[in-house]
């Protein structure tokens, strides 16, 4: 329907809960004597009516995001606040039906029906109204945010811009500097956000649950206090390799930028990772001393060198797909996408994916650089398209993912198999480095997928904490970084005081779309590449494996992709994988060798564990 990640802020159809498990604290608008009929008439309805304004509301913010101007930000505000106040009044009908007995698909969709609100509006067109302009205005403020070196003067860089001076350069001064700048792009949104709290938690209380974040952790077909330890089981089965890793990237930075800026057993100074938030590490590789093997390559450079455009990037996603037995996407999407960031007006870049009339008008929004990192994006984001497009014939409320981490995993899925073997048999590298290059090929994934972890948790681990009233507006920037200094290991690089509001400079904040998914998904994605690689009669090691041209693993996807929302997410994910839970061992043997490595390279070079 709308974007692939299903921006909450508009009510987005969300996902699946089992009702009354514990989440909701009152059952409001229960009214007797409601017959099974009535309740059938009532979800036909309410489901056609809520997929026409779920999909108007999604062409306004399409257009929104592609051209932000006042104006556009009042058209989408006003296109979502319809939907966002339908679907809460929807969730409440819902309600009345809990009692009656209906079929187990009636059943499921008055379930999703009354999770389909994502942040509920209260019962109130002033607050309605004005929870739709702050929404906006907060997404348009990441779009337009800039940083501007120079104060007043030219030129300026917006986010793609901060990011690509981030990742490469190598001066901490510079680095500092730009990590500052970036960041100063949430001061102003602290009270806006604090006052988005309020009325969500509003909607959210006159739905029966405690506060947003409740009904955030709802949408996972268990109890929402079972999700919430779930996380913590799967990271502290995670957490030594997180620690081991840590432990060598402090160590070769300190090794880098000298003890005075890297402090050999404190947290990591955020902005030395390569990454304007310090999420994924995987530009600062060359920093690592691990052994690269001969035939290494660069595959940024790889690119560059082949003036790969954009769309040629994207092709080469495409092209993954179409290998599996997927068919082509069509030709609006080449048509109608944004790949290049426009130089004459305000974009919001951040990557995503979309479908906007919930048939077949796909899309992607990106600012397309050419580097390895947007070549795994792509995939990233094409992974969301081609889900879209699986399960489109389902029913509206069924047009969705198994769960919201199931979205977000199967591009990175596929992008597991970018292996050296892929690339040489699609003719961008020569040579496949030997079996004694793993290490160095492991590192550089560990890099990426390993270093998010804990970020993937600390940001809603955040937002819970506030939307409960754990953590008051006066206390947002301390909690958060004393959240990203405990699971991360990482500190900001000046001091920082309640005037700054560091959340709001990472996207999902202002643009409030739930975060866990991410954490989630990292465990999903090898979880699938293994049953995939299974499925192909792949064998030796998981890294190793592409499922490149494979029609079997192919079809074994989109089985579980063409479910869309239709069944609990546990049976979707045994469609794959014969599993029903969540499973942390595919991701640690897959880097089991590496923990081995990076544990005696921490012993020999003296690097300590921990902060
Ligand atoms: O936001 C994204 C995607 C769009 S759903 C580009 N990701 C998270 C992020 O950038 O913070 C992918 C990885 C995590
Ligand atoms: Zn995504």
């Amino acid at each position: 329907m709308r974007s692939a990640w299903m921006r909450m802020a508009v009510g987005v159809l969300c996902c699946v809960l089992l009702g009354g498990m514990g989440a909701r604290i009152a059952n409001g608008q229960a009214k007797p004597a409601a017959t099974p009929e009535e309740a059938k008439k009532f979800l036909e309805e309410a489901e056609q009516r809520y997929f026409d304004l779920n999909n108007k509301a999604s062409r306004a913010s399409w257009v929104q995001e592609n051209f932000i101007t006042d104006d556009t930000e009042q058209i989408a505000a006003d296109a979502n606040e319809i939907l966002n106040t339908a679907s809460a009044k929807y969730a409440k009908e819902a309600h009345r039906y809990d009692g009656v007995k209906l079929s187990p698909e009636l059943a499921r969709k008055r379930l999703l029906l009354e999770l389909a609100t994502g942040f509920p509006a209260p019962d109130d067109p002033k607050a309605q109204k004005e929870l739709a302009q702050v929404l906006a205005s907060l997404d348009g403020d990441y779009g337009k945010g800039q940083w501007c070196p120079d104060g007043d003067k030219k030129p300026c860089l917006d986010v793609t811009a901060v990011g690509k001076l981030m990742a490469t350069s190598r001066d901490p001064e510079e680095l500092k500097r730009a990590w500052i700048g970036w960041h100063a792009v949430g001061a102003p949104m602290r009270q806006r956000y604090a006052r988005m709290v309020e009325l969500g938690n509003q909607g959210s209380k006159e739905l029966g649950y405690a506060d947003v974040g409740a009904l955030w952790r709802s949408n996972y077909d268990m109890p929402p206090d079972a999700f919430a330890k779930e996380l913590d089981r799967l990271w502290e089965q995670l957490r030594p390799l997180y620690l081991s890793l840590h432990a060598y990237v402090r160590g070769q930075l300190a090794k880098k930028y000298g003890k005075d800026v890297v402090s050999p057993n404190g947290p990591i100074p955020a902005h030395l990772l390569g990454n304007i938030w310090a999420q994924e590490w995987n530009n600062v590789y060359d920093l690592m001393d691990s052994p690269k093997p001969a035939q290494s390559f660069d595959l940024t450079k790889i690119l560059q060198e082949r003036k790969t455009d954009p769309k040629g990037m994207v092709k080469y996603g495409e092209n993954f797909f179409l290998s599996l037995g997927f068919p082509p996407l069509p030709q609006t999407f080449w048509e109608r996408s944004l790949f290049t960031k426009p130089a004459d007006r305000d974009v919001v870049c951040h990557a995503s994916a979309w479908d906007v009339d919930s048939k077949d008008d796909l899309r992607v929004k990106m600012c397309i650089q050419i580097t390895e990192e947007d070549f795994r994006t792509i995939h990233h984001e094409l992974g969301h398209n081609f889900y879209q497009r699986a399960y489109n014939t389902q029913p509206p409320l069924f047009q969705n993912s198994a769960n919201d981490g199931f979205h977000e995993a199967v591009g990175d899925t596929i992008a597991l198999s970018v292996t050296p073997e892929y690339l040489k048999k699609i003719g961008l590298i020569e040579t496949v480095p030997p079996a004694s290059g793993d290490t160095d090929y492991l590192l550089q994934q560990a890099l990426e997928k390993v270093a998010f972890l804990p970020f993937g948790l600390v940001i809603d681990k955040w937002r819970w904490q506030v939307f409960s009233g754990q953590v008051k507006p006066e206390q947002y920037n301390k909690a958060w970084w004393d959240l990203r200094e405990k699971y991360q290991g990482v500190a900001p690089p000046v001091a920082r005081t309640e005037a700054d509001f560091d959340p709001g400079a990472k996207y999902h904040v202002p643009a409030n779309v739930p975060y866990m998914r991410y954490f989630l998904a990292r465990i999903y994605q090898f979880q699938f590449q293994r049953a995939l690689c299974k499925e192909a009669g792949v064998e030796g090691p998981l890294h190793r494996c592409s499922i490149y041209g494979n029609k079997k693993a192919g079809e074994k996807l989109n089985a579980m992709l063409s479910m869309g929302a239709s069944k609990p997410w546990p049976d979707a994910l045994e469609v794959l994988t014969g599993q029903r839970e969540m499973d942390a061992t595919a991701l640690a043997d897959y880097f089991a060798p590496l923990k081995t490595w990076l544990d005696e390279q921490n012993k020999k070079n003296g690097y300590p564990v921990g902060w």
